[in-house]
């Protein structure tokens, strides 16, 4: 099938390196989003999301005149919808966008088109949910339009190589959407393209996260084992991991951001009787941020009311600036909780506010008051604090870090007692 023009739409972490990726490629591209904020910020060259490389590249694609945004679609060859399937309270996936954005395709699909989810998806739903609604055009799905997932993999913080270099699943609701759908990404894509059903596609997405959660849930777990017998479980797993067959994954304050925190529920959701180890690793993964609480409320004598906590990092993870579901967040809410004074910084979102919590505008600052420091994120930047400047900035003189990132005998040569999430502090 030959592509001359495309929709996208959905202009977030995916929609909008794949819309401007398809448009450097010389597509033309109509890049659409609900969102008039988003909308205008992009007509004007500004980006409302930070990745790196990723506003040289929509700035090329705009110049180049083959992406344009609106927050309409029109009629093209393939319409690619990437929008975001939050999930609701209960956990239940909220495919309220993944409808609202097919049902906007609906007018302008014509005999021959291709239409393809990107968004995650609980298993099934291309079939029993989109499907259904692109058909209300009067077409028929794998007769009329072609149909298939196509689940992005990429890893934030290096979205614009992978999106290009990672292998492709493509799956179609017949072999000839499937091939369609290669024809279309195979014009940006150099990894393996592999084809199947629409329904495996979903499952594979999922099951790739869902096999990472669970692998961090078994490293969570063992820092707690390690905390208890007196063990430094980073130690522990350095020498696990030498055995040929194993590869455990690190403990740290908890698992956030949007994907691997989220599509586990959807197996859950999806099928509730039969999904007790998803069920369980995600709960231990939910609880580590409590764990963190209460190593700290140990480090404070027992008590955490008045005790004024530096907390280093905020993002799901380093070197982003994303705070999804974050992990760091719920500590500080935590902490708040238990009537700490929190004194928060994360660098990459210095105007992040979220109820009483409030970031710094800088490390001095977070640190001047300080009692405790903690940290939560190995930012390399946080990293690489000197333990010598900090003491001097600060009153505090204990610290943890959850995350493995600073050199317990650096900080004691500096005069602090360092301790570490993972490390049994009982003598042996
Ligand atoms: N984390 C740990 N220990 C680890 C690894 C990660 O606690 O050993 C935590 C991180 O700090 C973070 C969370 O897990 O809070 C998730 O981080 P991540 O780097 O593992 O993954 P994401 O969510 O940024 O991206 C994942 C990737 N999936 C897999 O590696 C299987 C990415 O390839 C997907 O495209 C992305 O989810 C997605 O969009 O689904």
């Amino acid at each position: 099938m030959n592509f001359e023009k495309i929709c996208v739409l959905g202009l977030g972490y995916i929609g909008l390196p794949t819309a401007s990726t398809f448009a450097t490629h010389g597509l033309k591209v109509v890049g659409v989003d609900v969102n008039p904020k988003v909308v205008q910020g992009l007509q004007n060259g500004q980006l409302h999301i930070y990745e790196p490389g990723l506003r040289t590249l929509v700035q090329a694609a705009l110049r180049s005149g083959n992406l344009v945004v609106q927050d309409q679609p029109e009629e093209a060859d393939a319409f690619i919808i990437s929008v975001p399937t939050p999930f609701l309270t209960d956990k239940r996936a909220d495919l309220s966008f993944v409808r609202a954005a097919t049902q906007a395709i609906v007018p302008h699909l014509r005999k021959g088109n291709l239409v393809i989810l990107e968004s995650t998806s609980p298993p099934r739903t291309t079939m029993d949910v989109v499907a259904p609604i692109l058909e209300q055009s009067g077409l028929k799905a794998g007769e009329d339009f072609h149909l298939a997932y196509s689940p992005e993999r990429v890893l934030p913080g290096q979205i614009l190589r992978e999106i290009v270099e990672n292998a492709r699943v493509i799956g179609g609701v017949d072999p000839t959407s499937a091939e369609a759908g290669r024809d279309l990404y195979q014009i940006f894509v150099l990894g393996d393209i592999i084809l199947t059903t629409a329904t495996t596609a979903e499952m594979v997405k999922l099951m790739e996260n869902t096999y990472r959660d669970v692998n961090i849930a078994v490293a969570n777990e063992f820092s707690r084992l390690a905390d208890r017998f007196g063990v430094d479980v980073w130690e522990a797993i350095d020498i696990a991991n030498l055995h040929p067959r194993v590869n455990i994954l690190r403990p740290g304050p908890g698992v956030g951001g949007h994907c691997i925190s989220v599509d586990p529920w959807f197996f859950v959701e999806a099928a509730p009787d039969i999904t007790t180890l998803i069920r369980a690793s995600r709960n231990v993964n939910d609880a580590q941020p409590d764990f963190v609480v209460e190593i700290l409320k140990r480090m404070a004598g027992g008590d955490l009311a008045h005790r004024r906590i530096a907390v280093l990092g905020l993002a799901y993870k380093p070197d982003v600036d994303d705070l999804r579901e974050s992990p760091a967040v719920e500590v500080a809410q935590l902490l708040l909780k238990a009537g700490a004074e929190v004194l928060a910084y994360e660098p990459y979102k210095l105007d992040f506010q979220q109820g009483d919590l409030r970031v710094l505008p800088s490390l001095e600052e977070a640190v001047a008051r300080a009692e405790m420091l903690v940290l939560l994120v190995g930012h390399k930047l946080l990293k690489e604090i000197s333990p010598e400047k900090i003491s001097g900035l600060t009153p505090a003189r204990i610290a943890l870090d959850t995350v493995n990132g600073w050199t317990a005998s650096d900080w004691e040569q500096a005069g602090f007692k360092l301790y570490k999430l993972g490390v049994g502090e009982i003598e042996p």
